[in-house]
């Protein structure tokens, strides 16, 4: 049984050395698996080519990374599972980028930007917020870490998932158009699936009370980029801050590069700590030799 490591070398130091100290029975490899039919746990973002055959005693995939939707779980074979990264910082990051980001795109940040590149000292009204209703789309670790986050500003939190669920403080909802309608910031944290893939069109902005403003941190690909132009162009959304993008980066020509109303960051709301990181993995490994449950274990069909 070995751990073959396909992801940063960096990183891949850390992980090493946390494996020779706390699980220096299980050989971990590398870049490279010296015998690739005893590797049993893989830890990579992507999955190699010929998975199947290469290692025919693969039992788990761990993502180095938060989301899955890279591994593309349909086509991995059937008994392999999925496990996705569960380290603290990731939550801690994601209420940090969530807190940011709201609070630019409340105290019209975008604007201002815009103003300064164009010398204009011009105020707009500062809104309460008490009055600007924040909306989070998807209630897991991170959606649910944004949101305690939010909570000492004041502004009223509601969110949205696919089960009910119960948050102090949060209004939860499983109706798409009730949580929209009464939306201002609408923050999208979904994992990317065939279900959430388009769901940020022109038809959910629709939904939104007129001048509503959105923050992207799932996926790129559940955005519809030209929808979102289309949007802050005729003032149906009045801001955008995004993290993700679809491809990323984006061509040096899109107009989203350079939109007045749009901030862009290079998908880094979150990245795994190698320490932590390694943590999680490690745990996983020892769970599973000893038949206990995995954490952060996906569930294929779901996608999530
Ligand atoms: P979780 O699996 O913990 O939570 C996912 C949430 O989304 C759940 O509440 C789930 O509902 C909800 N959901 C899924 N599908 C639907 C649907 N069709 N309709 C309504 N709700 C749905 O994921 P995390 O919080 O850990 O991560 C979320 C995503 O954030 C990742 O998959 C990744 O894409 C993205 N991410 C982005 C990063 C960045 O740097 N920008 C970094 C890390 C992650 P339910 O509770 O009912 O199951
Ligand atoms: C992700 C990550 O899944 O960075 O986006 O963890």
């Amino acid at each position: 049984m070995a751990v073959l490591y396909l992801s940063t070398p960096e990183r891949g130091a850390v992980f090493a050395r946390a494996f020779a100290e706390r699980l220096p029975e299980v050989p971990f490899w590398q870049g490279r698996a010296e015998d690739p039919g005893v590797v049993r746990y893989l830890v990579t973002w992507t999955a190699p080519e010929r998975l199947a055959e290469t290692y025919p005693n693969l039992r788990l995939v761990f993502s180095v990374g938060a989301g899955v939707d890279q591994l593309d779980l349909a086509a991995l074979p059937p008994g392999v599972g999925v496990v996705r990264m569960l380290e603290p910082g990731l939550a801690e990051q994601m209420g940090e980028y969530v807190t940011l980001g709201v609070l630019a795109l409340h105290r019209d940040l975008p604007l201002y930007l815009d103003n300064q590149r164009s010398r204009r000292w011009q105020a707009a009204a500062n809104r309460p917020a008490a009055e600007r209703r924040v909306g989070v789309m998807g209630l897991g670790t991170l959606g649910q870490a944004a949101l305690a986050a939010l909570a000492p500003f004041g502004f009223p939190l509601a969110g949205w998932s696919r089960s009910p669920k119960t948050i102090p403080g949060v209004d939860c909802f499983t109706d798409l158009d009730a949580f929209l309608a009464r939306t201002d910031i609408l923050v999208c944290l979904l994992p990317l699936t065939p279900e959430t893939a388009g769901l940020l069109d022109a038809r959910l902005f629709a939904r939104l009370p007129e001048g509503a403003r959105l923050l992207h941190a799932g996926r790129g690909r559940q955005l519809d980029q030209a929808a979102l132009l289309a949007a802050l162009d005729d003032g149906r959304l009045a801001a955008a801050m995004l993290d993700v993008t679809d491809p990323e980066p984006l061509p040096p020509e899109h107009p989203i590069w350079r939109h007045p109303r749009v901030i862009l960051t290079p998908h880094v709301a979150c990245q795994t700590r190698a320490e932590e990181g390694a943590a999680h993995v490690i745990a996983g490994v020892r769970a599973d030799r000893a038949g206990a449950p995995v954490a952060g274990l996906v569930d294929r069909e779901r996608g999530y």
